[in-house]
């Protein structure tokens, strides 16, 4: 199994998981803006949006969108405890969080890494991040991870959370994200996903 990645993006998430599953895969690095891949591909022809995560399994399947590959990851696992059974109705709340976290606070992250939208603009998407995030806030202040335990839709929220900074938005201001962020960021796993990426030469 191959992940298409490239660092500090959305890919972090599913490269997380596969630490976490203790799953062999090999991590295939993506410039984002040549689309050239480490293993000599032009990336499109793996996935023809041309945005990481792609995972290509040793069939040669490709399976891409950050919330179908975290799925598919977790229940190639059995009893995983880092997402509940298909087909129950906590997996129908799993699916809620990483719907939220997909559209509401990756998608809605989105313009604000676009160098091309006029900053009065990118302050409406910023407004409407921070109600966002006062909702994630609350929630986590009276509980360390998003469902019971650690599991993937933490993997992804900690993966978009981590681009606040390059925004100028202070997660302290969020307390609980703050908190939560050190917590999953402490994580073996969490760093040596980091670390692993980091060591990646570019493409
Ligand atoms: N809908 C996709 C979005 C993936 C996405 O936004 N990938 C970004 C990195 S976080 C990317 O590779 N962007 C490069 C591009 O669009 O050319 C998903 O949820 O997996």
């Amino acid at each position: 199994m191959k992940l298409y990645f490239a660092p500090m993006t959305c890919s972090l998430s599913p490269h997380i998981v596969l630490r976490e599953l203790d799953m062999p895969f090999e991590l295939v690095r993506v410039n984002n803006q040549s689309k050239r891949t480490a293993d000599g591909h032009d990336f499109r022809e793996i996935n023809p949006m041309g945005y990481v995560a792609a995972l290509v399994l040793d069939n040669a399947e490709v399976l891409t969108e950050g919330p179908a590959i975290l799925q598919f990851l977790v229940d190639q696992v059995p009893g995983n405890s880092l997402a509940p059974a298909a087909g129950t109705w906590e997996r129908a709340r799993l699916q809620e969080h990483l719907n939220f976290i997909s559209s509401e606070i990756h998608g809605g992250s989105a313009p604000l890494f676009n160098a091309d939208i006029p900053e009065p603009v990118k302050a409406i998407f910023r407004q409407k991040l921070f109600k966002r995030l006062d909702f994630l806030n609350r929630q986590l202040t009276d509980q360390d991870y998003l469902m019971g335990g650690f599991g993937v839709a933490d993997a992804y929220l900690f993966t978009v959370l981590m681009w606040l900074p390059t925004f100028n938005i202070a997660i302290e201001d969020w307390p609980a994200l703050a908190v939560y962020m050190q917590r999953i960021g402490a994580r073996p796993n969490v760093q040596s996903a980091l670390a692993a990426e980091a060591a990646t030469l570019p493409v």
